[in-house]
């Protein structure tokens, strides 16, 4: 096996790493020498346990009053995602969100479970004094990594810590066609470094096309001159296949979304949509409004993804700097000093 300098000059550190990797890929592949092994089938485990297991997958809305948030959440339930696997039987009116509440359906396809929890939010910008209105949102979703910080400190921690941290943040933005606003501008940089953010356009039924377009350039500009971190991040793209699929989705964010939770016969076939004077709008047809993409964008691609950044990047950064303080009590965790002192619980456990 040849290995090839990282340092050396016609390569990058990249490439290097992959010739190196490739060759010795190549000595222990050796079917010839081995037979068939049957590597491969850890992806039929990995299936199988996952499919036993199931997953859990949390996003927020958050946003000012009256933008749709708490509809959006009910066509998110109502549309595709779980139409097959439940049927919500709520039919009452959509009230103003007084408190922050969490609604949960376990959807099943395939045989694959996963536990959707959306958190609805009350909308802020009521108040005459909206200073600090981000204060309960940083405050809950902290406080799911505290919870799940503390699980995992435990000494007798469980197989399966719970995971109610928030994988997504739907921030909804209004439809002014203007610019963004100095309250989204300050509340979206503090969620961005805690949360994955997905902005949307909420009633997007009331811009024209052009205003559409032109409105999503103008947030694209102001998200970026102002530094706000929004999902997907181009620091993360993993390799050029994640980095033109991500493009894609960066040069179409923020998403345009309608939302409902009725139901109008169109061509013989139920659609969520909105009865106007005009016409139907249909939610989910990508030629009406663009709630198809954020639901591909949060199930059907991106979705493993958001843990993934989740878990290693925001709870990773949370669980830093709580470790680094010195006020954690770890009395009440079951942790001693000495434990701490000499590596984590487990080791110490198996030392014993
Ligand atoms: N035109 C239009 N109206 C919508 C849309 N989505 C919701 N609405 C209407 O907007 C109003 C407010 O909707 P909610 O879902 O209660 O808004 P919210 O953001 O949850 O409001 P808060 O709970 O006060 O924060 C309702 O009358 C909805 O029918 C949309 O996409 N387009
Ligand atoms: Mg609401």
């Amino acid at each position: 096996i040849k290995f090839i300098s990282l340092s050396h000059p016609s390569f990058s550190g990249h490439q290097a790493m992959c010739v190196s990797l490739r060759q010795q890929m190549s000595f222990i592949r050796g079917t010839d020498l081995f037979g068939y092994v049957g590597i491969e089938a850890v992806l039929d485990q990995m299936r199988r346990k996952t499919m036993k297991s199931g997953f859990e997958f949390n996003i927020m809305v958050v946003g000012q009053s009256g933008l749709g948030k708490s509809t959006l959440v009910n066509t998110l339930f109502k549309s595709k995602v779980s139409r097959k696997s439940c049927t919500p039987n709520y039919e009452e009116k959509i009230c103003k969100t007084v408190k922050l509440h969490s609604v949960s359906h376990m959807i099943e396809e395939k045989g694959v479970k996963m536990k959707l929890t959306v958190i609805d939010t009350p909308g802020f910008g009521d108040q005459i004094n909206n200073e600090n209105c981000w204060e309960p949102i940083v405050k809950y979703i902290n406080e799911q990594y505290e919870k799940y910080l503390r699980e995992e400190l435990h000494v007798n921690r469980k197989r399966r810590i719970p995971d109610s941290r928030v994988h997504c943040c739907i921030y909804f933005l209004p439809a002014t066609g203007h610019r963004l606003r100095p309250i989204d501008v300050e509340f979206m940089k503090r969620l961005g470094k805690i949360v994955s953010i997905v902005p949307v356009i909420a009633k997007a039924d009331t811009l024209t096309i052009e205003e559409r377009q032109e409105f999503k350039e103008r947030i694209r500009q102001d998200l970026a001159s102002n530094g706000i971190c929004i999902y997907p991040q181009k620091e993360y793209d993993e390799d050029q296949e994640e980095h033109a699929l991500n493009e894609k989705i960066r040069e179409s964010i923020p998403f345009a979304v309608v939302g409902t939770d009725k139901e109008h016969q169109v061509n013989g076939n139920k659609v969520l949509g909105r009865k106007t004077k005009w016409g139907i709008i249909e939610v989910e047809n990508v030629a009406h409004c663009e709630f198809s993409h954020l639901r591909d964008l949060l199930v059907r691609s991106h979705l493993q993804d958001l843990k993934e950044v989740t878990h290693n990047i925001h709870y990773e950064t949370y669980r830093v700097r709580r470790l680094n303080e010195s006020n954690v009590d770890f009395s009440v965790l079951g942790l001693t000093p000495w434990l701490l002192e000499n590596g984590t619980a487990d080791q110490s456990e198996s030392q014993l």
